[in-house]
């Protein structure tokens, strides 16, 4: 599993992971969740070419067997030798609902690699007080802190963000709440910093602890504050017209809109398909902060693909 906060880098890792292995020879399945389905990351997945099933209706650690049948349907179509699943980025307390019973039911079939939770460094600092800006209620820090107490490897993602002094002092703080995490730090996109990850992961077991402690109505509380939205768009034109310019620029009309309001985004995501239903996405757009200062960044893989980061 590939967890860690909305917008932190898990999907992206999960395409980079699938795709070291792959180079290997091992075949991958994977498992995307969310509150709803036809999910934007199911789609990127795919469009990567690997075999991908979609958990809607909430997260798996909630309801295992919808994990169970995933992975079934993926054995029965392509026999995976690697499973990564990416559970919904407001989750927590995966090792008591998920590893558990996996290992229990399933202990002899698998091996359970370590959790490894990725982190924003921009939100994460934001969240330990080492810098100011847009966060969320101390109900949403709550779940963002479990994630990482509950973490085998805390991957400080997005490292291209950052510099040398500000990565120290959030490992100093990281190290320091969560000692028992081994810390790496990685730039998912840039695909610097994965090889420790990758190695670990195919390495190393998910540690046997303790569970931890939860107060399931703060995590309620905090999931709850959160809102959601999913929705469809059919868009007609007689003129031909670039669908990049389109998605920027209803990102951030919604941007400011969400900004005058006073909402922080966690996660805000959109693809662009043409409805001949062969050329794939065309166009793909995401914002996690609310902040205009945004970057833009074209995406590695796709000339035609923009990414927002900041
Ligand atoms: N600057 C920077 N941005 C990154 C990096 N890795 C991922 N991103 C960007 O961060 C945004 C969110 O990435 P995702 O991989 O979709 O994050 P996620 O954790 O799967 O998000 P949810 O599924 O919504 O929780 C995208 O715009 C990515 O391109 C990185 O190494 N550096
Ligand atoms: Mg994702």
């Amino acid at each position: 599993m590939i967890g860690g906060f909305l917008g932190a880098g898990k999907t992206t890792t999960v395409g980079r992971l699938a795709r070291h292995l792959s180079d290997q020879g091992l075949k991958v399945g994977l498992i995307t969740n969310d509150q709803a389905g036809g999910l934007v990351d199911t789609k990127l997945l795919r469009g990567q070419g690997y075999a991908t099933e979609e958990i809607a209706g909430g997260c798996f650690c909630c309801r295992f067997n919808t994990l169970v049948d995933a992975a079934s349907k993926l054995t029965n179509d392509s026999k995976p030798d690697v499973f990564i699943a990416e559970p919904v980025g407001s989750c927590t307390d995966l090792v008591a609902t998920v590893t558990y019973p996996l290992r229990r039911m399933y202990g002899d079939s698998f091996t359970i690699a370590p959790l490894s939770v990725l982190v924003d460094p921009i939100r994460a600092r934001r969240v330990f007080g080492l810098d100011d800006g847009g966060t969320f209620s101390s109900k949403v820090a709550y779940i963002f802190k479990k994630q990482l107490e509950e973490a085998d490897i805390i991957v400080i993602s997005k490292s291209d963000l950052i510099d040398d002094t500000q990565r120290e002092e959030l490992r100093a703080v990281l190290t320091k709440e969560f000692p028992l995490a081994k810390i790496v730090t990685a730039s998912p996109r840039q695909e610097t910093g994965l090889d420790e990850l990758f190695s670990s992961l195919m390495t190393d077991e998910q540690a046997r602890r303790n569970p931890m402690a939860v107060d399931y109505e703060v995590y309620a509380d905090g999931e709850a504050l959160l809102g959601w939205l999913n929705a469809s768009v059919t868009l007609k034109s007689n003129d031909e017209f670039e669908a990049n310019d389109f998605l920027k620029k209803l990102a951030t009309h919604v941007q400011g809109l969400l900004q005058i309001a006073g909402v922080e985004i966690a996660h805000f995501k959109m693809t662009f398909s043409p409805d001949d239903g062969i050329a794939g996405e065309l166009a793909s757009i995401n914002l996690v902060r609310s902040e205009v200062a945004y970057l833009a960044v074209p995406a590695a893989e796709r000339g035609r693909t923009i990414s927002f980061i900041r």
